[in-house]
C-alpha cells in the first residue's frame, strides 16, 4: 500500500437505517476499484466489513469497520457503520473520524427511523452529507418516491446529481446530470462496466426537469454563477461540479446518488463523486484541542508538518492480539515505531506495526499522514477517545460524545468461580464500547450491566463468551428498595446469657423516630450516671446500625432514623462489647416493628420524546407503570413528556418505547428521590424477598 498524503485522501461514513445496504455497499466499491480481490455479500458471510462472528451469525453489522478504496490517486477511506440503533455508539464514533456523511437510503422503504438518526447526528457535528438511494435493483425500487421523502422528511436542499434509467428489475442505466450522458450498464458485468451513451429520448423529459434542479441549485452556491444563471448563460459541467463540492462543504446542498452494490451498477460514478466532491482532510478547518496540563486552547491544523494528534474512535480486543486501536491522524505525520504521548493518561505509546485496515486484514505502512485513518496493535493503556500527541506538543481533543445506555439489566455468570474473568471481560468490553457499562452492586449482590438495548446486551453475552470464554445470561435486575419509620416508639433491647464461666450482659432502652427524608441515621447518647459505661455505648450503636441494614418490612435498609439510648444497665463481669452490640441489635428489632415501618422504592425522572401520534400510547403506558405525568412539550420535532415513574416498573422500557414509536422514541433518565410503596405492592416485595431468602439458605 502506498503512502498517500492528506490532498489525496477521503475520510467517508457510510450510515443509515438498517438493512439499507451500506455494507454491501463498501463491499462493492471496494471490488470494483480493484482495492479487494471479490465481491462479497452480506446473506454469504463474505462482505468485508462485516467480518466478525457475530456480525457473520446475524447478518447485520454490529461494529464500525474500515475499509478503503485507491481511486485515481486517491485513497478514499470508508468506514462502515451499524444501522441498528442499538448500536449507534459505533455510527456516532464513525461519523467523529469522518469528514463526510454518505447517507444510505432505501430504494424501497425511503426514510427510515435509523435515516433521521444519523441525519441529526451528522448535522449536529455540521458534517457534509451526501445520499445513496441503495437497492435501486429490487422490486419495487421507486427513485422518485424517495427522493421525495427525502426532501419532505430530511432536508428540502436534497439534489439529485443522477437519476436512474429502469427501476426494479428493469434498471439498467443512471444519467448523470453533470456530464449529461448517461450510463448503460453491460448485462452480466461484475465490475459495474458501462457504455456511455446520449440520454435516451424517453429520458429527455426526466433529465430536463432534474438537470434544471441541479443547475438552479449548485448555481445559487455561488453570486456570480447565479447571476449568469438567471441571464440564461450556459454553465460548464466542471463550474457546475465545482460548486456543488463548495455546496456540499457548506452544507448548502446535499447530493444525491443512486445504484446497486448486487450488480455493481453506479458503483464507478459514485467512486469518482466520492473523490470529487468530498474535501480532503487539508481543505478542512482546524480542530480546536487543548495543551494538555493547561487550560489553553490549540488550534489543530491539518497539515503534514503540523506536531503530531490523532484520537482513538475505536477499540476492539482481540483474544489472541491484545487491543487493536483504530485512529484519524489530526495533524502531522507519523512513522511507523514513533514514540507518542498519551498526556492524561501519562504515559508513551510506541506505535509499532502502524497499519491500515481492509475489512479484517491490516497491511504495515510506514507513514500516515494528517487526515488518515490507521490501526495500531498492543498500545499499554490508551482507549476509545483518548488523544495520541507528540511528546513536544502534547494536545487533548475534545471527546466523541457517546450516547449514555438505555437499559438495566443483571448478568450471573453460568459456572461458579468464573466472577472474576466475568468482570475482566466486562471491562474490556466497556473499553472497546463506551455506551456498555457495568458495575458490581454490593447492595443488590449483582453485576448491573447497561447498555442501548436488549440486543446490545445479547452481543455482549456473545462476546464474553467468544472472547473470553466466560458463559453468562442476562437477568431481570434487583431494585434497591428502603424501609423507613413513619413512626415513633421506645422499648428495650436485653442481650443475657449465663452459661458456665462468663457470662454475658448488655441491656439498653432506646427511643427511636424518624427523620426527614434523606437525612440519614442519627444516634444520641442520653446516657447518665453511667448506667451504661461510656465505653460500651458506641457498640449500641453499632448494634442498632447492623439491625436497621437488615430491614423489618421486606428486608431492605432501614434510613432516616434517629435512636436515642437514655437507659439501660450493666454487669461489672458480664457486660462486654459484644453483649452491648447484642443488646442495639435486640433493641432495633424490638422498637422498630412498632413505629409503623414502611418501605420505600427508588422513583426515577425519565424524560420521553415521542412522535404526536404516539402520544396517547406513550402517557397511557407510563400511568399504567405508575408513573405520574409533570407535563409534555415540543423539543427537537417530538413532544417530550416528562414523568416520575418507579424504577421496578421500568424493566425493559426501552423495548417497549421503541415497539409504540416504531424506533422513533427515545427517552433518558435520572434517579428522583424515594417514595412510599403502595402497601398492596410492598407486600409483594416483602413475599417475592421471602422467597429469595429461602431459595438462597437452601
Ligand atoms: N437486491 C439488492 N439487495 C441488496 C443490495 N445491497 C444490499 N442488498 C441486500 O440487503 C440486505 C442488507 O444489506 P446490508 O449491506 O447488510 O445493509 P446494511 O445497511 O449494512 O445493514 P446494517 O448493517 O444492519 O445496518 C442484504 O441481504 C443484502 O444482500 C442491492 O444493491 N440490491
Ligand atoms: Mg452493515
Amino acid at each position: 500500500m502506498r503512502v498517500y498524503t492528506g490532498d489525496a485522501i477521503r475520510n467517508v461514513a457510510v450510515v443509515g437505517h438498517g438493512a439499507s445496504g451500506k455494507t454491501s455497499l463498501i463491499d462493492a466499491l471496494a471490488f470494483v476499484s480493484g482495492s479487494s480481490k471479490r465481491h462479497g455479500s452480506v446473506p454469504d458471510g463474505t462482505a468485508l466489513t462485516d467480518y466478525t462472528p457475530d456480525e457473520i451469525d446475524r447478518q447485520y453489522s454490529i461494529n464500525l469497520a474500515l475499509a478503503h478504496v485507491e481511486w485515481q490517486q486517491t485513497k478514499i477511506n470508508l468506514i462502515d457503520t451499524p444501522g441498528y440503533l442499538d448500536f449507534l455508539g459505533d455510527a456516532i464514533a464513525g461519523l467523529y473520524a469522518a469528514d463526510v456523511a454518505l447517507v444510505v437510503v432505501s430504494a424501497t422503504s425511503g426514510v427510515e427511523v435509523g435515516t433521521e438518526k444519523v441525519w441529526e447526528f451528522a448535522a449536529e457535528r455540521n458534517m457534509p452529507r451526501m445520499l445513496f438511494v441503495s437497492l435501486m435493483d429490487k422490486e419495487h425500487a421507486n427513485f422518485e418516491k424517495v427522493f421525495a421523502d427525502i426532501r419532505d422528511r430530511i432536508t428540502p436542499k436534497v439534489v439529485p446529481i443522477e437519476v436512474p434509467v429502469g427501476e426494479g428489475p428493469e434498471f439498467h442505466g443512471i444519467i448523470n446530470l453533470f456530464s449529461k450522458k448517461c450510463h448503460m450498464y453491460k448485462k452480466g458485468t461484475k465490475t459495474g462496466e458501462f457504455e456511455e451513451v446520449d440520454i435516451p429520448s424517453e429520458y429527455q423529459e426526466i433529465f430536463e426537469k432534474y438537470s434544471e434542479v441541479l443547475t438552479e441549485n449548485v448555481a445559487e452556491v455561488d453570486d456570480e454563477l447565479i447571476e449568469r444563471y438567471l441571464e440564461g448563460e450556459e454553465i460548464s459541467s466542471a463550474e457546475a461540479l465545482a460548486a456543488a463540492k463548495k455546496g456540499m462543504a457548506a452544507g448548502q446542498i446535499y447530493p444525491l446518488l443512486c445504484g446497486s452494490a448486487t450488480l455493481t451498477y453506479g458503483i464507478r460514478a459514485l467512486l469518482n463523486k466520492l473523490k470529487e466532491l468530498v474535501p480532503a482532510p487539508t481543505e478542512l478547518q482546524p480542530r480546536m484541542g487543548q495543551v494538555w496540563g493547561s487550560a489553553e486552547e490549540v488550534e489543530v491544523v491539518p497539515t503534514d508538518d503540523g506536531p503530531f494528534v490523532a484520537q482513538v474512535f475505536k477499540t476492539i480486543s482481540e483474544p489472541h492480539v491484545g487491543d487493536v486501536s483504530l485512529f484519524r491522524v489530526w495533524s502531522g505525520t507519523v512513522q511507523n515505531g514513533a514514540e507518542e504521548l498519551n498526556g492524561p493518561r501519562e504515559t508513551t505509546e510506541k506505535l509499532n506495526h502502524l497499519s491500515v485496515a481492509q475489512g479484517k486484514d491490516r497491511e504495515e505502512i510506514a507513514e500516515l499522514h494528517a487526515g488518515d485513518i490507521g490501526v495500531v496493535a498492543k498500545l499499554k493503556n490508551t482507549h476509545t477517545n483518548d488523544t495520541l500527541s507528540s511528546v513536544d506538543s502534547p494536545t487533548v481533543l475534545p471527546k466523541i460524545p457517546f450516547p449514555g445506555p438505555l437499559i438495566v439489566m443483571a448478568m450471573e455468570v453460568s459456572q461458579r468461580g468464573q466472577e472474576d474473568k466475568l468482570v475482566m471481560g466486562l471491562q474490556k468490553l466497556h473499553e472497546e464500547d463506551p455506551t456498555f457499562q457495568h458495575e458490581y452492586d454490593s447492595e443488590l449482590r449483582q453485576t448491573i450491566v447497561r447498555g442501548r438495548g436488549e440486543r446490545h446486551l445479547e452481543v455482549i453475552v456473545g462476546r464474553l463468551e467468544r472472547k473470553f470464554g466466560v458463559k453468562a445470561q442476562l437477568t431481570r435486575p434487583g431494585i434497591a428498595y428502603r424501609e423507613t419509620l413513619a413512626g415513633k416508639g421506645e422499648g428495650q433491647g436485653k442481650h443475657k446469657k449465663q452459661s458456665g464461666g462468663r457470662g454475658q450482659y448488655g441491656d439498653c432502652w432506646v427511643r427511636i423516630a424518624p427523620l426527614p427524608s434523606g437525612q440519614g441515621y442519627e444516634f444520641h447518647n442520653k446516657i447518665v450516671g453511667g448506667v451504661i459505661p461510656g465505653k460500651y455505648v458506641p457498640a449500641v450503636d453499632k448494634g442498632i446500625q447492623e439491625a436497621a441494614a437488615r430491614g423489618v418490612v421486606a428486608g431492605y435498609q432501614v434510613v432516616d432514623f434517629s435512636v436515642e439510648c437514655y437507659d439501660g444497665s450493666h454487669h461489672s463481669v458480664d457486660s462486654s462489647e459484644q453483649a452491648f452490640r447484642m443488646a442495639g441489635i435486640q433493641a432495633f428489632r424490638n422498637v422498630a416493628r412498632s413505629c409503623k415501618p414502611v418501605l420505600l422504592e427508588p422513583i426515577v425522572e425519565v424524560e420521553v420524546w415521542t412522535p404526536d401520534d404516539c402520544l396517547g400510547d406513550v402517557m397511557g403506558d407510563l400511568s399504567g407503570r405508575r408513573g405520574h405525568i409533570l407535563g409534555s412539550e415540543p423539543d427537537k420535532g417530538l413532544l417530550k413528556i416528562t414523568a416520575r415513574v418507579p424504577e421496578a416498573e421500568l424493566y425493559k422500557y426501552s423495548t417497549q418505547l421503541h415497539s409504540m414509536t416504531h424506533g422513533r422514541g427515545t427517552f433518558s433518565w435520572k434517579f428522583h428521590r424515594y417514595e412510599r410503596v403502595p402497601p398492596d405492592i410492598a407486600k409483594e416485595v416483602a413475599a417475592e424477598r421471602a422467597k429469595e431468602k429461602e431459595t438462597a439458605n437452601k
